[in-house]
Formats: structure tokens, sequence, C-alpha cells
């Protein structure tokens, strides 16, 4: 079968490998569509070692069911379903309490991370990892499974300061930024600021329902100050779905004393809290920050639902499997809007 892999630490080609056959408790999905995510070029980047090598990459997975291994049960030849990359160790705390992306064994396991993914014809995944999508488009379903999940996750732990009225600062309207602003409108009564430097990508937001939209660049900190209120007031919640060093000092300038900041992005910014001399402290004082990380299983369902709903739908640019290298190198240049998607 064709597969798109990384074949040396930061090479990425497309190679014939042998079709892979489901084990026990296995099943094997021809895949349907695959998400390009920014975590790809992360993996692509690490140091050596860091990541198997060769390693099919592509964690954001839709497909139908080929074979199902020995004692799997509720799926069969023809299922349509979506894949919960994650793979903890399943015996460990967190895992136990179905809090996989916390697992403490196994620091960032799953498909197309540890094992081989979805950037392929055929994937073999864990029955465990696949959920039912009934007759939503793969190509919808699949970004559900990162694009859509992460946010969602990031959401949920902030549910409790997302009361009507309260404000939501969402940094970053690229492939995961997009459905939060959905999923904010579908499960919340906040008002929502979507900033990002992209005319495009504010326009998406501004079609989406968001309330106000501010274009950063050198007054970004006052625009949106002049939405939610000066310190010591500010958003009650603000997601930065970048995680570079600007947005990180836009989200600490803007978040409420008292709010919440998630920093879901991780651009390579580092989460700089020590206070420095003679600098006003880096994150407002009682703001808790979190560093969500994907999110668990019976959040993909809820996402799922959502969908099937009709509440959330990914802004999808789709590229067949030989363009997939395209697709990073335009994701690198900041050139994709929405989420691009791998149809092999
Ligand atoms: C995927 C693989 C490895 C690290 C982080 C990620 C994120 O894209 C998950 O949302
Ligand atoms: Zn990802
Ligand atoms: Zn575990």
């Amino acid at each position: 079968m064709r597969a798109v892999r990384m074949t040396a630490p930061g090479v990425l080609e497309q190679v014939d490998v042998p079709t892979p056959e489901a084990g026990p408790g296995e099943v094997l999905l021809r895949v349907g569509a695959v998400g390009a995510c920014h975590s790809d070029l992360h993996i692509l980047d690490a140091a050596e070692g860091a990541f198997p090598v060769p390693l099919t990459l592509g964690h954001e997975i839709a497909g139908t069911v080929d074979t199902v291994g020995a004692a799997v049960t509720g799926w069969s030849p023809g299922d349509r379903a979506a894949v919960y990359g994650i793979i903890g160790c399943g015996h460990c705390r967190a895992c136990l309490r179905g809090l996989e992306n916390q697992c403490r064994v196994v620091p960032v396991g799953g498909i197309g991370i540890s094992r081989d993914g979805g950037l392929a014809e055929y994937v073999v995944v864990p029955a465990s990892r696949l959920l039912h999508v009934g007759d939503l488009d793969l190509t919808q379903a699949a970004p559900l499974t990162d694009a859509g999940l992460t946010p969602y996750h990031a959401i949920e732990l902030a549910r409790s300061a997302l009361r009507p009225g309260t404000t939501c600062v969402v940094i970053g309207i690229g492939g995961l930024g997009h459905m939060a602003v959905q999923i904010l409108l579908a499960t919340t009564a906040v008002r929502i600021v979507a900033v990002d430097t992209n005319v495009a990508a504010l326009d998406l937001a501004t079609r989406m329902g968001a309330h106000d939209v501010v274009r950063a660049g050198p007054d970004t900190v006052d625009a949106i100050r002049a939405i939610v209120g000066p310190p010591p007031d500010g958003a009650d919640v603000v997601l930065d779905f970048v995680g570079a060093e600007p947005t990180l000092t836009t989200a600490r300038q803007v978040v409420a004393t008292g709010g919440q900041l998630l920093l879901v992005g991780l651009a390579g910014g580092t989460l700089p809290v020590r206070p420095v001399a003679d600098e006003p402290p880096p994150i407002p004082l009682e703001t808790s920050v979190q560093v969500p990380f994907w999110g668990t299983r019976a959040e993909l369902a809820e996402v799922v639902a959502l969908a099937r709903q009709g509440e959330l739908r990914a802004d999808v640019h789709t590229f067949p499997l030989d363009r997939a290298p395209e697709a990073y190198d335009l994701l690198r240049r900041g050139e994709i809007h929405g989420r691009a998607i791998v149809v092999p």
C-alpha cells in the first residue's frame, strides 16, 4: 500500500509498504481522511531517537473498517469510524480514570506518534480506539479527533469560568481555533473575541459567529482591552492556540486577575511564570494557567455528537496522498487556514 512516512528525522516521503494485518483486538481501517497537524512538523523536526523511524505519520484519522482481528466485538467490515489517537499504558492512575492524555507511564504515545499512523491507504488500530461516526463525512470526522477534541478538552477545563456573559479570547483561528469558536458557540453563552494576524481567518471567525475580532498587530493588547476591560479586569478565559512568546505575552496582558489562561499551542514558547525584577508579574495574580493536552475518549464521543448534530464543522482543504508533503510545506509556511486533510 502507499504510505507517507518519516523515513529519517526530518525526511517525509511516499513509500510502498506491505498492507498491515489486524492482530487480536485490532482493526484494519481503510483510511478515508487524515488531518495534517502542526504537531507532525514537531515530530519531523524532533531530535533523533525522540520518535520511531520509519514512522507513518497521521494521528487525526477517520476511515472504514476493512477487517477485524480476533476477539474484536462491536465492529464489522464497512463500519465508519473516527480514531482516538492516544494510546496510554492502560494501567496507571490516569489511564484507569480514562485520562490517557495524562498517562504517567507513556509520555506521548499513540497512532502516528509511537506507531504507524493514518497517512496511508490502511492503518491498524486497537479496536478500543475507534468511535462510530455513522454517516458523517469522513473528511469531517477526521479533524474532530484532534482539531476538534483538543479545543473541546481545553474548553471543558475552563467550563466553570465560561459562564453566561463572561468573555473568552481565542488567540489563533487556525485548525484548532476555528473549531474552538464553534464549540464555544455551541456549548456556552460567552462573548467570543477572536484574535489572529490573518484577515481570512478573522473573516472565518466572524462568519462562524465570533462577537469581536482583533487583527493582531502593534496595538493588539489595547484593542483587546477595549473589549474585555483594562487590568485588573480582562478576559475571564484566554485560549492561546499558538503558544509562542508574542501570543503568550498578549494572553497574560489581557487575562483578568483570577481568570484562566490555557496554553494549548506550544509553538516553542515556554511559560515564564517566574516574576522578573522591576517588571510586572508575567501572569496576573490568582490567574490559573493550564497546559491542556489533546483530550479523553469520553470527550471525543461528545465532539462527534456535536458534529452529528450539525453544531461543529471543520473548514477542510483536501489533498491527495501524493501531495501530503506539499500540505505540510503549506502548513509550515502558515498558508493553511482551517484544516488540511489528506484523502488517500
Ligand atoms: C500530537 C502528537 C504528539 C504531540 C502532540 C500532538 C497534538 O497535536 C495533539 O493534539
Ligand atoms: Zn495534532
Ligand atoms: Zn497510563
